[in-house]
């Protein structure tokens, strides 16, 4: 939270359960500070919710849900129902006790009208339970309001509906009213709202995927929660009307992550407990891969960058599984512990903790801080999984197999990292010999192409600007990280040749400062088998040069599909939309070539189309959240074939941004 919110003059503190304002100015000021909080909010939107981008549109939604989800924490709604309609109107409804209907002494109007109008309201307001739900802590109510267009609240409280709607940045345009009759058994509150177009200049249009993603999340973090979602947007009834509850939370958040991975052992490990004040739940599961999916959250928050809930997970992971594998014969005495990395090969975790008063820290304000949460969870977990394993022999047996063997291969995998840094620091001007690199040595306008194949790689190589265009031609497909151990990454020519290519070290090691060339580009056939080694170049680098893809160094380049001839005039077509347009400004007698693959266009035509700067598009490769990419990873790579096939064609989930 900003200063700005907090410096705010207008406070609203609690006292008993009514709720008073202290006005730290003259009374008859009150209707303007409401003003000028409101008015703070529009001139300066950036300091209370994320961006006016596509994500700030649907944060609005998010602090409203946020509402609904704390009072049915507290017991006394079961249901969220969010609605988009066609022209893009949010209704979000619970069926709690409705907000309070009855009058606010201090400012005159209802208590719906303050919360609605005054910065500070949500946050402070409440009968002593705290809010542990995540957004801006209570305080969004005002914040929506102050960037929606207009604003309807309606609350449903012994057989009478009353209403306050809101327009012309968030002013009410009549007092609080019974504006009719509803079933006494009726209780909740409705809020709408239509996002101000001025203030998210970019897109009032929510996205269906978003909406439904963090819904289902919302019902896996909140078991018993019932979560409907009603997209009236779309045509497909199937994928109009979504209601996601979970009965066993995180247990179900696990099972569902790992649905497309084949796991070691068939229960999930799962525990929940509080003390001090912080409620903690943690689910685990092992899955035949090698790398750990663990998730963290606080208050509902996805903490990205860990933090004091995660570490005590590790300690008690660390702590347990040792002690197990000694005690049961699985380390012998002269054996190494195993270490943090060997522990969670292939774990899928969701930690889950709700804290009253979180410290968030790190580059993006999402690494917990609270030390105390570090003992209380490895404590809760710790307790639970010795005790699984315990009744478990089975299950345990598999496990500590797993981690065992990742101990094994961890060792030799540092064996083969050694050897290819050896040798890079020895060969530094042995570039791999299929790399024909280019003249310049200002990384910030060099270009390395990857590109698929010998023959497409030798048009490259014949069409490129050599000073700032490098070309390097991969043989066949790459090999599937997401299916191999690490040493056996290491061994492979085409990732050896990738890596000392770019130069800027491998796994935690990148140092993107000594990255090599700032535009990485992947260049494929524009079929599906292209398709499917992008990405698996994308996995090796998602899962071993994380940076160069978090950094925007990553580009995808678009051949064309079509060549259309008409005499000795020559376009090209990216897309079969583009096709039509093309063919009705040629007008008739045209020669229409499909391109099947880069092999076919001779070096100045790959240049033209697909290289030169002036004409060329290149899709730059942004990692939305962790969780979505290791899916689509996970998914990828994974047996199921269909999804896959679906993915592949879409292929636009991590996939954004237009540079040209
Ligand atoms: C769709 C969004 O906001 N529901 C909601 C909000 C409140 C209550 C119930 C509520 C809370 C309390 C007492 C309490 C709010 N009340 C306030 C305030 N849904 C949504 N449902 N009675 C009703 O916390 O004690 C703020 S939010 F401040 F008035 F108490």
């Amino acid at each position: 939270m900003s200063e700005e919110v907090k410096n705010e003059e207008v406070t609203v503190q609690e006292e008993n359960s009514d709720y008073e304002m202290k006005v730290n100015h003259s009374y008859g000021d009150e209707d303007i500070q409401v003003l000028d909080g409101l008015e703070a909010v529009r001139k300066r939107p950036g300091m209370y919710i994320a961006s006016t981008s596509e994500k700030g549109l649907h944060h609005l939604v998010w602090e409203i849900v946020d509402n609904g989800i704390d009072e049915a924490m507290a017991g006394y709604a079961t249901t969220i129902t969010v609605t988009v309609d066609k022209d893009n109107v949010v209704s979000v409804e619970d069926d709690g006790r409705g907000m309070p209907t009855g009058m606010n002494e201090k400012t005159g109007k209802s208590t719906i009208e303050t919360i609605f109008t005054v910065l500070h309201a949500g946050g402070k307001f409440g009968g002593g339970a705290y809010k542990v739900s995540g957004g801006l802590h209570g305080v969004g109510a005002s914040v929506v309001n102050a960037l929606s267009e207009w604003l309807e609240v309606s609350v449903f409280h012994e057989g009478n509906i009353y209403q306050v709607r809101f327009e012309n940045g968030g002013h009410a345009v009549a007092p609080m009213k019974i504006a009719g009759k509803c079933d006494p058994a009726k209780h909740g509150s409705l809020i709408r709202f239509k996002a101000d177009p001025t203030i998210f200049k970019e897109t009032t249009v929510y996205d269906h995927n978003t909406l439904r993603d963090r819904l289902r999340q919302l019902a896996f973090l909140n078991k018993g929660i019932r979560l409907v979602f009603n997209d009236e947007r779309e045509e497909d009834e199937a994928k109009r009307h979504h209601t996601f509850i979970f009965e066993g939370g995180l247990k179900q958040y696990v099972e569902y992550l790992n649905k497309n991975r084949t796991v070691v052992h068939d229960d999930i490990i799962y525990c929940e407990g509080h003390d001090q004040g912080i409620e903690c739940e943690v689910a685990v599961q092992y899955n035949d891969g090698y790398n750990p999916n663990v998730y963290t959250f606080c208050n509902n928050i996805n903490t990205a960058e860990g933090g004091t809930h995660e570490e005590g997970f590790r300690m008690a992971l660390n702590r347990i599984i040792n002690k197990y594998a000694r005690d049961n014969g699985f380390l012998k005495e002269k054996d190494e512990n195993l270490t943090s990395d060997d522990c969670r090969e292939g774990i899928t975790a969701v930690i889950s903790v709700k804290h009253p008063d979180p410290q968030y820290e790190g580059q993006t304000k999402t690494k917990l801080g609270n030390t105390e949460v570090r003992k209380v969870v490895s404590a809760v977990f710790g307790t639970q999984l010795e005790r699984f394993l315990l009744e478990n022999p089975d299950q345990a047996k598999t496990i500590m197999e797993k981690v065992t063997l990742a101990s094994q291969a961890r060792m030799a995998a540092k064996k083969a990292r050694e050897a290819t840094r050896r040798k890079s620091a020895l060969e530094i001007s042995s570039l791999p010999g299929k790399l024909a690199d280019c003249s310049s040595k200002d990384a910030s306008i060099c270009e390395i192409y990857i590109v698929e194949g010998d023959s497409a790689g030798g048009s490259a190589k014949q069409g490129r600007d050599s000073h700032y265009q490098a070309i390097l031609p991969l043989r066949g497909k790459i090999l599937n990280v997401e299916k191999a151990r690490q040493h056996r990454a290491f061994e492979n020519n085409e990732i050896r040749s990738m890596i000392t290519a770019f130069g800027c070290g491998v796994m935690n090691e990148v140092d993107t400062s000594k990255l090599r060339y700032h535009k990485i580009v992947i260049m494929t056939d524009a079929d599906v088998d292209g398709a499917h080694i992008r990405t698996l170049l994308l996995t090796f680098f998602y899962r071993y040069l994380r940076p160069i893809l978090d950094e925007g160094y990553v580009y995808i380049a678009q051949p064309p599909l079509y060549k259309v001839q008409r005499g000795n005039a020559v376009r090209y077509a990216y897309t079969d939309r583009q096709l039509d347009e093309v063919k009705k400004e040629m007008g008739s007698n045209l020669a229409i070539q499909r391109y099947k693959g880069l092999g076919e266009m001779n070096p100045e035509q790959l240049w033209e189309t697909t290289m030169d700067p002036k004409n060329r598009t290149l899709i730059r490769v942004t990692v939305g959240d962790a969780e979505a990419a290791d899916q689509a990873f996970s998914m990828l790579m994974g047996e199921e074939v269909e999804p896959r096939k679906n993915f592949i064609i879409e292929n636009a989930n991590f996939v954004e941004n237009l540079d040209i």
